[in-house]
């Protein structure tokens, strides 16, 4: 059953006006319209109003407000999430933190950075390095998404294989729950054993428990140098094989980056680079090594070069100056947009041991053959998360709008049965909830319902997400 929310009416939008001021209450249609979309496919849902708060005490205002008059509210960071997370699925309040966007305090002794959510992923980065230290998780949008979404989402990125993703930078998080208090979840230590761990239940829960008001993280000093390699392959699964086989000789690359000859050549043409490719490349793998000391990662450039030779590898490029390092990225991390201005198509964000990277990619190129859909993969090799882009083409709406839908369940049966999962970065939103019982058996998802009715009994929080209705 569908709970039933609230309409705003004129008295509402007077308590939220007299609370921000008018020009933080937005209602004009067009502007509506903006926070009713995210990245995932064309979905469109426009809230009843957007509310830009500015600090804590104003969203617990409004959290109070709402939860009293049974009013949904959609936290919302920069709409780059790719499951829907941030769509007003019942209209309501979208909730934007874009106005929380200072860093509030960069602390050099202690490695740590406190801030606020609306800040953008890459200005933290580099808010830290001018002091020498090092903030890993980069999202491929991290020139726009913001760091509260990475927390809501527990975004990944390419330095994963080496650095882990954002659950592992959280050391404290400022929350507002859906009753209007505010707390902080855990102390600004490296370690703690204090206690449930609501820090780390906040991180990944997709603005479903509260919102995330401030965030404490911690940093790492910045290496001096890296080292870039592009190799391509003359089929789909070598790269594959070939990441096993380095990381077991020891080496560590800070990114291990696959793509295949498709998603190269539509992010050439969309970010309007031009990389050699072989007529016979079918995928490629870009490398990256990081650390303070140039001689030592050359010595391990030698090694990866032999191991993949060993590994059906056609030919590498090692890019030898900061732009060229900039083109090789700039193609893959326009991947998605590229494929989104291609094509309609759904985003599946598949994640198996690493292993078993290449069986997985075998299978989605069948369960593709079985149920008559084409699909672009790419994705953190490293991390055994493969990004797979299912193309509408010419496919018609019904078997867009159900046959596929059978194959994305394989794909993901798939995933269960190699020892992975259905999201390995992108959370599960609302695309992705009608398959959480792929995963999880029903004691498994009431014992989440449940947390989820501790936090919020009358579910208002970012309604109609991860949970299959
Ligand atoms: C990618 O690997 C990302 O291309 C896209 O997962 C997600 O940064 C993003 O928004
Ligand atoms: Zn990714």
């Amino acid at each position: 059953m569908k709970p039933a929310y609230t309409k705003l009416n004129h008295d509402h939008l007077q308590f939220f006006t007299a609370l921000l001021g008018e020009s933080n209450v937005l209602v004009n249609e067009e502007e509506k319209q903006k926070y009713g979309r995210d990245y995932t496919e064309d979905f469109l849902f426009v809230p009843e109003v957007v509310l830009l708060p500015q600090n804590a005490s104003e969203i617990s205002e409004i959290l109070k407000y709402c939860n009293n008059q049974r009013v949904a509210v959609t936290p919302r960071g920069a709409g780059t999430g790719l499951s829907g997370g941030a769509l007003p699925l019942y209209g309501g309040v979208v909730l934007s933190t874009e106005k929380l966007n200072h860093i509030l305090a960069i602390d050099e002794d202690n490695f740590q950075v406190t801030t606020e959510p609306g800040v953008i992923n890459d200005e933290l980065r580099r808010a830290v390095e001018a002091k020498g230290l090092f903030y890993p998780p980069d999202p491929a949008s991290k020139g726009s998404c913001f760091i509260g979404g990475n927390l809501a989402e527990n975004s990944g990125g390419p330095k994963a294989v080496k650095y882990g993703v954002t659950k592992d930078y959280v050391l404290n998080l400022e929350v507002v729950l859906p009753n209007g208090e505010i707390m902080w979840t855990g102390a600004n230590v490296l370690k703690n054993s204090t206690g449930y761990n609501l820090t780390q239940l906040l991180v990944g829960s997709e603005g479903t428990l509260g919102v995330i008001t401030k965030v404490v993280l911690k940093l790492l000093g910045k290496p001096k140098t890296d080292l870039l390699m592009m190799a391509s392959f003359g089929d789909l699964v070598s790269p594959c094989v070939a990441v096993s086989r380095l990381l077991n000789a020891g080496i560590t690359p800070s990114a291990l980056e696959y793509m295949e000859r498709n998603a190269v050549e539509w992010s050439m043409r969309y970010a309007d680079v031009s990389l050699e490719l072989e007529n016979d490349m079918q995928s490629i793998l870009l490398i990256e090594l990081d650390g303070n000391d140039g001689e030592i990662l050359m010595r391990e450039c030698e090694q990866i070069y032999e191991i993949l030779e060993a590994n059906k590898c056609l030919n590498v490029l090692l890019a030898d100056t900061a732009a060229e390092k900039e083109r090789l990225w700039k193609v893959r991390r326009i991947c998605g947009e590229a494929v989104h201005a291609h094509s309609v198509y759904k985003e599946e964000d598949t994640v198996v041991p690493r292993f078993q990277l290449p069986v997985l990619l075998q299978k989605v190129k069948e369960i593709g053959a079985k149920y008559g859909f084409e699909s672009v993969c790419y994705g953190h090799a490293g991390d055994g998360n493969l990004h797979v882009n299912i193309l509408k083409g010419e496919l018609d709406d019904e078997a867009w709008n159900h046959t596929v839908k059978h194959g994305i369940r394989e794909i993901f049966e798939t995933c269960h049965q190699l020892g992975g999962t259905i999201s390995g970065e992108h959370g599960i939103g609302l695309v992705q909830k009608e398959y959480l019982d792929v995963v999880f058996n029903s004691a498994q998802i009431q014992l989440m319902k449940g947390i989820k009715q501790v936090f919020d009994p009358h579910g208002i929080l970012n309604p109609g997400k991860i949970f299959p209705d």
